[in-house]
């Protein structure tokens, strides 16, 4: 059940907004997609439980999780949505190309939240191991989508009231 926030000077942490409005952008990376699948459905069941309508929630597919910057950009640039979601699952694997794609993606969503007026939450699990992947997309770890629903949530509320 939805707790409306009265103001930001309010803020309880405990209260998730009333969502029924907002438009959600979810951008999905294809590489290690059980683990990418696990987040999205975490998250797009958890803004269904928000109230979200199933209809203004969109989801974009890309190739890997560095071009969830692309994909993100394009999205809160063309789609008039209130947050975006960016899901991507990165595992160390023999070569420093983990290093370069998590260092990246990480520098690119920071770089979007700080150069436009959308809030892009940052849903990608940099791991080990699969194992710690799997534990953190629906397994004992909970799902990392889950929490990302609720940050852009707050993120679209908290824009709402600050424009
Ligand atoms: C190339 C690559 C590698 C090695 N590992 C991952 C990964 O673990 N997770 C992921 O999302 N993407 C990976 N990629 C692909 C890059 O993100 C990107 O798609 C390519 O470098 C093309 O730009």
């Amino acid at each position: 059940m939805a707790t409306e926030n009265k103001n930001l000077s309010e803020y309880d942490k405990n209260a998730v907004p009333d969502a029924k409005n907002f438009r959600f952008g979810i951008v999905v990376a294809e590489w290690n997609e059980t683990i990418t699948e696990g987040l999205f459905d975490g998250a797009f069941k958890t803004l269904l439980e928000n109230e979200v309508p199933a209809e203004n929630i969109l989801r974009w597919n890309v190739p890997g999780s560095f071009e969830l910057i692309y994909g993100s950009k394009k999205m809160l640039q063309t789609q008039n949505v209130d947050a975006v979601i960016a899901i991507g699952c990165v595992i160390q694997g023999q070569t420093k190309h983990f290093d370069f794609v998590c260092e990246g993606v990480t520098q690119g969503i920071k770089d979007l939240n700080v150069q436009t007026d959308i809030p892009v939450i940052f849903c990608v699990l940099t791991d080990n191991t699969m194992q710690q992947s799997i534990d953190r997309s629906g397994g004992i770890h909970g799902n990392k989508g889950t929490e990302a629903a609720i940050a852009a949530i707050k993120m679209a509320y908290i824009r709402q009231q600050a424009s």
